[in-house]
């Protein structure tokens, strides 16, 4: 869900305490904040729940500022996180290397508490708005379910972690049954209607986190199920079918029944090293071709 009213989270980073606390109190109320004392527990704090924006301190025993910047910035979790280091280090260099590791800002102590405000403010905007681009990117403009690119990262994330564990992946192709036909009596608008009253009704349908359902293009739907092997796939992909079944949408022109139907083609696999999820999806789209085959409305696997 795309939320543009969200507090956002700071973590202040600082060996020591009088300053967490002036910056601490000067953030609270506005947005959420978070503390850590050293490199390392910025370090697990950021990665274990990434903030949206980290004040870092230089001059920290054990590990610095700069090492703990250049680690936040080498893991895909953090990278893009705004970091504003506040420090007592006042050389050029010294702000010329904190800028070169990708902080996007750089305020040296004593500061001035309104310009460090400011600042914040600033780049927490941004960040507000690079989320919500990037949010955007992965969701499908008709139906506002998740889109094609969304769904190839999620199966190439849950192909990965297949391998790595021997589960098994469920994939399920969905078509909609004489959709042409729907369009050319209906006409188009309310084919978009249909379109969105399926996506909803395919996402109403499978309530677990971990699923996930997506746009694949047209008047195709796909869904990606982790730790499913095949006769749970189908069972879903039944389910599926069913439910749309009973939304009873008129389709006076199908040659199925009288309403609109959808077509179900139900794969699952266990990822092994050397073969690519695409392998799954092909099977899964050979299964719909058969399904439409076999007389449409129904599941093949
Ligand atoms: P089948 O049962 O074999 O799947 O027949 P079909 O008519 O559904 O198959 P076909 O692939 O020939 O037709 C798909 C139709 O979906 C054609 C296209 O105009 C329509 N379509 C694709 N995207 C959209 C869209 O975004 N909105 C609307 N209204 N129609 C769309
Ligand atoms: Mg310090
Ligand atoms: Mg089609
Ligand atoms: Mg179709």
């Amino acid at each position: 869900m795309i939320r543009a009213d969200r507090k956002q989270r700071i973590l202040v980073v600082d060996d020591m305490p009088a300053n967490i606390k002036i910056l601490g109190q000067a953030i609270r109320g506005r947005h959420e904040v978070s503390v850590a004392t050293n490199g390392r527990q910025a370090l697990n704090l950021a990665f274990n729940d990434p903030p949206d924006l980290i004040l870092l301190d230089i001059l920290m025993p054990d590990m610095d500022g700069y090492e703990t910047c250049r680690r936040l910035k080498d893991d895909s979790r953090t990278k893009d996180i705004p970091i504003i280091f506040v420090t007592s280090k006042d050389e050029l260099e010294d702000e010329t290397l904190g800028l070169e590791l990708g902080a996007v800002d750089y305020i040296t102590k004593p500061f001035h508490l309104p310009i460090v405000l400011a600042r914040i403010n600033t780049h927490l905007r941004l960040k507000l708005q690079s989320d919500l681009l990037e949010e955007l990117a992965k969701i499908d403009a008709l139906t506002e379910i998740p889109n094609r690119r969304q769904f190839e990262e999620r199966l190439a994330f849950e192909w990965q972690r297949s391998q790595r564990g021997g589960h098994p992946i469920g994939l399920i192709m969905i078509d909609i049954d004489e959709f042409k036909k729907y369009n050319d009596f209906y006409g188009h608008a309310q084919g978009d209607e249909c379109l969105k009253a399926v996506a909803h009704c395919l996402a109403r349908e499978i309530p677990r986190s971990q699923d996930l359902v997506a746009r694949y293009g047209g008047e195709e739907f796909v869904l990606v199920l982790p730790d499913t092997d095949v006769d749970g796939t189908v069972a879903v992909g039944r389910r599926l079918c069913q439910a749309v079944d009973a939304m009873n949408l008129p389709h006076e022109k199908s040659s199925v029944v009288d309403h609109v139907t959808i077509s179900v083609g139900a794969a699952a696999a266990i990822a092994v090293a050397g073969q690519s999820s695409t392998e799954l999806l092909l099977l899964a789209d050979e299964c719909l071709y058969r399904a439409k085959e076999g007389g449409r409305n129904t599941v093949w696997s």
